[in-house]
């Protein structure tokens, strides 16, 4: 059946029933995606698939995460991307990574231990934020501030002001388009008021408010100008003795600015977030700690809070000009020896004419987690609620009301305590990346598969072919028996259509006609409506020679031509693979059903129920093309890397 040679126009000429049948037939045959993820998987929960479970893939030299699904609903495809920063004892390579609604690696890159991955629109543009720098100063960090536009450059790079290092905690662009981030300042004071020394040293809790185009600082608060040290609930760590040794006694881990121009900040060592006037930095008031400003409605569950991180207006819930809702990802755990009790998420209403506060709605999990620390609080636009579990490698979407709707762990639940693999916040964003490499591709005897990593709008890939040679040959071969091309030039008027297939997943394999008489092939991606986005390097087709090893065409640095020849392709030949593309889509349920359940067995798919597990079917191809397949596997079995987020061959970072 694969082996059928399809002349191009012909489907989009005659589209009679069963030529369509035979055609979404052939597309679905020729893709296969990334592994499926786990669903309530006891062993990847125990950590028998290791300590941060990642799957590899032929074309690119880059890991994405295997995900445990513990709850799933399709109320959380909403199509929005799920930022996370793997970083911890089991992950190798740390840096920011966007994964799909699906749980499909998007993008990743390694930079240095990276925290508070997000989006923020800033003048207009979607930018990807976070942190990134050395995160093993005494619970604090001392690093960069990046902006990435949606090709992935660093469009803005911003660093703390008058000689102090922009801290890991924070990184929040506010409402005035001005980037806020905390800092750890080492100072000198008299602690006899907390039983200390009278020259002794902290580290201040200060936060910083500049110009993102100038780097210029416009506000600057400092904690130990507006708060007590006898207000502190933990006990002291660091003596406080030594400019080595200061005590962290403060501990800012939020900021937010609101359209008065007033700041709401974190204090998780008093327990406490405070309401910060913008002018003078006078404290406005207080919620939770020793000197709480409101009186609880609620019995005490609106100004318990512990240990928590991420504190945000809601200004949306903000039904008078007297109220303030506010959102907190609360620890609500002390640690060993103490009371571990649940992390959640709490949104309070403060009322400030009579400063009263009120649970307005608390998000627990089905299954308690007690984060040790970190986490994340984000209100979707839809009004779910996402809580990233930080220390425990766990995030989970609450319906508005507080039902759990998917709870997805990227490490084993059983060592959710050790911090093997920790994403310090969790978000749920709108991203559209455009990134300027070209797809990779690689090639085995039977197929192709591709990827770009990156790029979020390819709906279609397009396996072409051409009876002319490419002009240059492999330039070396490595000696992991890899063949790496430097160019490849055909023209693209002699490129024919072999076939086209939906993107599925990160990487999408394409099976190869076995008789094709083509020399050079290459895949082109193009979008929803069929309009070209990219293509791969042109690459030799010889598999007689290509069956044991795998070529790998790694996509190059270049810019994209922007006046490539691509766009004279007919607008109609566009628009038909697009159509059929989503046509194979919408039509394959229809199809997979009608084959499976009412035909005898033996087709070309093999439905396969994963008794409730999957979300669905599993295209499975007969016999002979598994085996022809079997080299081609990108999971390595049985023996899951558990720190390569990066090939360390192909791509080692010194
Ligand atoms: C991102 O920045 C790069 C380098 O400045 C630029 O070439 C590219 O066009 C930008 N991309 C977008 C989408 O703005
Ligand atoms: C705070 O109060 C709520 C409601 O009574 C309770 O569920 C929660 O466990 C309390 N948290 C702590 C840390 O005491
Ligand atoms: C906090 O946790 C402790 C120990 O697990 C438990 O006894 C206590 O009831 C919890 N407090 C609340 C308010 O839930
Ligand atoms: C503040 O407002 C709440 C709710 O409206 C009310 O129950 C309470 O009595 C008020 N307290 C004072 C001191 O006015
Ligand atoms: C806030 O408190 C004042 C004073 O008690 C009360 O008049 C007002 O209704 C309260 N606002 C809300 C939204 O409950
Ligand atoms: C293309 O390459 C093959 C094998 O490398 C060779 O046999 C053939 O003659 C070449 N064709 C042209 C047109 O150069
Ligand atoms: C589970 C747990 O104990 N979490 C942490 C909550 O915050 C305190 C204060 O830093 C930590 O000591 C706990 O480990």
């Amino acid at each position: 059946m694969l082996s059928i040679r399809i002349n191009f126009m012909t489907p989009l000429l005659t589209l009679s029933p069963t030529s369509v049948a035979l055609w979404l037939l052939l597309f679905l045959g020729n893709a296969i995606a990334d592994r499926v993820n786990d669903f309530r998987s006891e062993k990847y929960a125990h950590g028998f698939e290791g300590a941060f479970p990642l799957q590899h893939y032929s074309s690119a030299g880059v890991s994405g995460p295997i995900l445990n699904y513990w709850e799933k609903s399709v109320a959380c495809d909403d199509g929005l991307y799920t930022i996370i920063t793997p970083r911890g004892e089991a992950v190798r390579h740390s840096g920011p990574m966007i994964l799909d609604n699906q749980g499909h690696l998007v993008w990743f890159k390694e930079y240095e231990t990276t925290y508070n991955a997000n989006v923020y629109t800033y003048k207009g543009q979607r930018y990807l934020t976070f942190w990134a720098g050395d995160d093993q100063i005494r619970g604090h960090g001392e690093g960069i501030l990046y902006m990435l536009n949606s090709s992935y450059e660093e469009a803005y790079k911003l660093h703390g002001v008058n000689g102090v290092a922009a801290d890991l905690h924070e990184f929040h662009i506010t409402r005035d388009e001005t980037a806020v981030f905390t800092v750890y300042d080492i100072k000198s004071v008299d602690l006899t008021s907390s039983g200390g020394l009278e020259n002794g040293w902290i580290y201040d809790g200060i936060f910083q408010e500049i110009d993102i185009e100038t780097n210029e600082l416009l506000f600057q608060w400092r904690a130990s100008e507006h708060f007590s040290f006898s207000e502190v609930e933990r006990g002291s760590e660091g003596t406080g003795e030594s400019a080595e040794d200061p005590w962290d006694w403060f501990h800012i881990n939020s900021i937010d600015k609101d359209e008065k121009g007033n700041f709401l900040i974190s204090s998780r060592y008093l327990n406490c977030i405070a309401y910060i006037d913008g002018v003078t930095g006078d404290v406005i008031w207080k919620l939770g700690g020793k000197e709480s400003s409101f009186t609880d409605l609620s019995a005490g569950a609106a100004t318990n809070i512990s240990w928590q991180h991420h504190a945000r207006f809601q200004p949306q819930y903000d039904t008078t000009k007297t109220t303030k809702a506010i959102s907190i990802f609360d620890n609500s755990s002390r640690g060993k020896g103490a009371p571990e009790n649940t992390s959640r998420g709490l949104i309070v209403d403060i009322n400030e004419t009579n400063m009263t506060v009120a649970v307005r709605a608390q998000y627990w999990n089905q299954v308690p987690i007690s984060s040790q620390s970190q986490g994340s609080m984000q209100v979707l636009e839809n009004g779910h609620v996402l809580l990233g579990y930080g220390y425990s490698a766990a995030w989970t979407e609450f319906g508005a009301d507080g039902e759990v709707l998917c709870e997805v762990n990227f490490g084993p639940r059983e060592l959710f305590e050790r911090g093997d693999i920790i994403s310090y916040r969790t978000f749920k964003q709108k991203w559209v990346g455009i990134p300027l490499t070209a797809p990779d591709v690689a090639l085995s005897g039977t197929a192709a598969a591709v990827s770009w990593i990156g790029a979020t709008e390819v709906a279609t890939w397009v396996l072409q072919g051409s009876y002319v040679n490419v002009t240059d040959s492999p330039e070396s071969k490595d000696q992991d028996g890899i063949h790496r091309y430097s160019s490849g030039h055909v023209a693209d008027d002699d490129f024919q259509f072999i076939s086209a297939v939906p993107k599925t997943g990160f990487e999408t394999k394409i099976l190869i006609p076995a008789d094709i008489p083509y020399r050079t092939l290459r895949v082109m991606a193009l979008d929803g409506t069929g309009g070209f986005l990219g293509k791969t390097r042109a690459m030799e087709w010889a598999p007689e020679e290509m069956n044991e090893e795998i070529g790998v065409f790694a996509g190059d640095e270049e810019l994209k031509e922007s006046n490539s020849k691509e766009h004279r392709i007919s607008p109609l030949i566009m628009f038909g693979m697009g159509f059929m593309s989503a046509a194979a889509i919408v039509l394959c349920a229809w199809l997979i059903c009608k084959y499976v359940y009412f035909r005898s067995p033996g087709q070309t798919f093999i439905g396969r129920r994963n008794h409730g597990k999957d979300e669905g079917w599993q295209p499975v191809q007969t016999g002979e093309e598994l085996d022809d397949l079997d080299d081609f596997s990108d999971l390595e079995s049985g023996e899951r890397h558990e720190d390569h987020l990066l090939d360390g061959n192909r791509n080692r970072v010194e």
